[in-house]
């Protein structure tokens, strides 16, 4: 049995970023400002992820309510000049007058994604990524509209019989869990890697009639595997971005939300949902596509533009691309 006495070395999400992430960047004039920005980001999260205990009625509006603290906070923080919601049509920009005042940072986001699944007690995330607005601009569309490897950070935080924040600073994933006694989140999952290979499949399979060939194919190719003794994948869906892409972190395989005869780009919105979980998933190890392109090479043309989505484990995306070939 272990005896040893509890830690006294408790590493918070804002110690690490602090500590860690910032010995790599490069902008070291900026990085202060970018972690007051994610702590600003932090205290959203957990005022969400206290608010999704909230019964009944108030549940309708959870989406609405999330979308207004992130706002508020985002803007107060004094840290950013242009914000886009999933909620807002338009983004906003942030002006001079500002209290706090206007900042370097461009934050894009989805405050609650998954809200289709609140009232049955499914987890729930918000998905944010963060660009540096271009030297000497005061925030235009311009510094959103930029491909999505110009991130600077990206991150999820998921609400579920915890609420766990999962952060990439461009040097490798880490995950955090709220202590609720302390009220910070605490780095518990250090280095998230993916394998190389996962043994589960992801996708709304209900949709395969408006599949496209490839991935129809590919699929295929999964659960009827050639190899003589070879098992068929798992599969596994949640239908919330952020628990799929959770789980998919830690447990390794393959996410697809693909293009359909219904929907020529999908369903998932590139900005704030394909970019932030590609960032991440690179840094874990894996691949992110639209089936022929690395999604962060994209450019989107317009703020809640959609996109393809294949993203996990490398040799799993690797396999599928072929299909596409
Ligand atoms: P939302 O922004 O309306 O919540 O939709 C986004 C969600 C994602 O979390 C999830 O991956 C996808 O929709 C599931 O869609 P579907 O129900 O078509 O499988
Ligand atoms: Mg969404």
């Amino acid at each position: 049995e272990d005896y040893s006495p509890p830690s006294t070395d408790i590493i918070t999400l804002t110690r690490h970023v602090l500590t860690e992430g910032f010995k790599q960047r490069k902008e070291s004039a900026a990085s202060g400002d970018l972690t007051i920005l994610l702590a600003s980001l932090q205290t959203t999260c957990i005022g969400a992820a206290g608010n999704t205990n909230v019964q009944g009625e108030d549940q309708k509006k959870l989406d609405v309510l999330s979308n207004e603290i992130m706002i508020n906070a985002l803007k107060a923080s004094g840290k950013t000049a242009v914000l886009v919601s999933e909620e807002n049509d338009e983004a906003i920009f942030v002006g001079e007058k500002q209290e706090g005042g206007r900042g370097k940072y461009c934050v894009v986001f989805d405050p609650l994604d998954g809200s289709s699944n609140i009232d049955a007690g499914v987890n729930i995330g918000t998905i944010f990524g963060i660009y540096l607005v271009k030297e000497g601009s005061k925030g235009t569309l311009e510094d959103v509209l930029r491909p999505g490897r110009e991130m600077v950070a990206a991150g999820y935080c998921m609400y579920g019989s915890s609420a766990n924040m999962v952060l990439t600073t461009g040097n490798g994933v880490n995950g955090y869990t709220l202590d609720n006694q302390i009220g910070e989140f605490i780095l518990t999952h250090p280095n998230i890697r993916m394998k190389n290979r996962g043994k589960i499949y992801s996708c709304n399979e209900g949709n395969s009639m408006y599949y496209s060939e490839p991935v129809l194919k590919y699929l295929d190719s999964i659960k009827y595997p050639k190899k003589e003794g070879a098992k068929p994948y798992a599969a596994r869906y949640i239908g919330s971005m952020v628990a799929d892409v959770h789980r998919q972190l830690l447990y390794s395989g393959i996410f697809l939300y693909p293009s359909g005869a219904n929907a020529k780009d999908g369903k998932l919105r590139m900005l704030y949902e394909a970019f932030p979980m590609a960032f991440i998933t690179e840094q874990a190890g894996g691949l992110a596509t639209n089936g022929t392109e690395r999604i962060l090479d994209l450019t989107p043309k317009s703020i809640h533009q959609r996109c393809p989505v294949f993203l996990g484990s490398k040799d799993d995306v690797e396999d599928l691309m072929k299909f596409f070939k």
